[in-house]
């Protein structure tokens, strides 16, 4: 199967399939390297299989997880002015599109200028993938959809994103923050690559703010981020026949201001031995020892527009909410 052969088309929608799963490392391969390491460490990607998704989209709704509020808000709000920087026709490229529920605001403000408009959002997922295409399908006759199933990065490195006008790239839900800085520098030097002089590039992250705010949008006091965490051993015991028992578990979540980093993590309260048979792998907990799942970076708009520079990408503007929480920054390839 080649990059070009869609796994599945109909009319107006078609999915591409990543020809090189194996690419991506297992599941297994990465709890096993995870467990045998000290910290312990589990990698964030896992979290979204369907209860996790699940899960995630119950975090946007909190009261205290401001991020994705504020961002619908920004993007109900500039979105045709960001939208106008640009001649038509343009094309929409979505990097971990997920749900696509806050794209549908761009996407409204592009078919607004011009008569029909192709989407390509790429996300891990395909299922996640077919749903949220037939969503915006069934609302916009005007629609085409060109989904990927694939790591935005190996696509990317394929470089077999068929566009043919320009471009707006999103990559919104602060999802840079759980990139490692020098990955994040990596992606964005592959984007820049696969963008063309004049494309757009609209990027949403959480800004840097007093600690009290940002661990509580973690640690909330509901506990559905607990159980979102919680999960991924979950996960491992169904997916992998682990036996993690989730009750010696504890969740917390601690802001890191020297990285700018909110660091999550799943604390052992009673001595523990786990086998994960799946992966080949044992490990051992004392009280307090613990297990690193998630890093969400925070930062100052000069730090994202350095990151972002990496690809080639200049500044055209930057939206942010009045508490500046929050912002989206719009950058065109130079
Ligand atoms: C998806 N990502 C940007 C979220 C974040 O804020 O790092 C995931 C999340 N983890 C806990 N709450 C939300």
């Amino acid at each position: 199967m080649s990059w070009t052969t869609p796994a599945a088309r109909s009319g107006r929608f078609s999915l591409y399939r990543d020809p090189h799963p194996a690419r991506i490392a297992s599941f297994a391969d990465d709890v096993r390297t995870g467990l045998g390491m000290r910290p312990y460490t589990l990698a964030p990607k896992y979290f979204y299989d369907d209860l996790g998704s699940a899960l995630f989209d119950a975090i946007t709704r909190l009261p205290e997880y401001y991020l994705t509020r504020v961002e619908r808000d920004l993007l109900a709000t500039y979105g045709s002015q960001i939208v106008a920087t640009f001649d038509e026709p343009l094309e929409l490229v979505e990097l971990g599109s997920g749900s696509a529920v806050k794209t549908r605001l761009i996407i409204e403000a592009i078919l607004a200028r011009q008569e029909t408009l192709t989407f390509h959002p790429i996300d891990i997922s395909p299922d996640a993938l077919i749903e949220s295409s037939h969503a915006l399908l069934a609302s916009h006759d005007a629609l085409s959809v060109s989904a990927y199933a694939s790591d935005y990065t190996a696509l990317l490195h394929a470089r077999r994103l068929g566009t043919r006008d320009r471009v707006l790239a999103l990559f919104l839900g602060s999802n840079v923050g759980n990139f490692e800085p020098a990955a994040a520098r990596e992606l964005f030097t592959l984007l820049g690559a696969t963008l063309q002089p004049g494309d757009g590039f609209l990027i949403g992250y959480d800004l840097k703010k007093d600690a009290s705010v940002l661990e509580l949008a973690y640690n909330d006091p509901t506990g559905v981020t607990a159980a979102f965490n919680k999960n991924l051993l979950a996960r491992i015991n169904r997916e992998l026949g682990g036996t993690f028992d989730l009750s010696a578990f504890s969740f917390y979540a601690q802001y890191d201001a020297a990285a700018g980093a909110i660091r999550s993590y799943l604390r052992a309260e009673r001595p523990h031995e786990v086998a994960v048979p799946g992966a080949g792998v044992t490990a051992t907990f004392e009280p307090g020892d613990t297990i690193h799942t998630e890093s969400s970076f925070k930062f100052l708009t000069a730090e994202i527009v350095e990151l972002v520079a990496a690809g080639g990408f200049r500044e055209r503007a930057t939206y942010s909410d009045a508490a500046s929480r929050y912002a989206l920054t719009l950058f065109v390839r130079t």
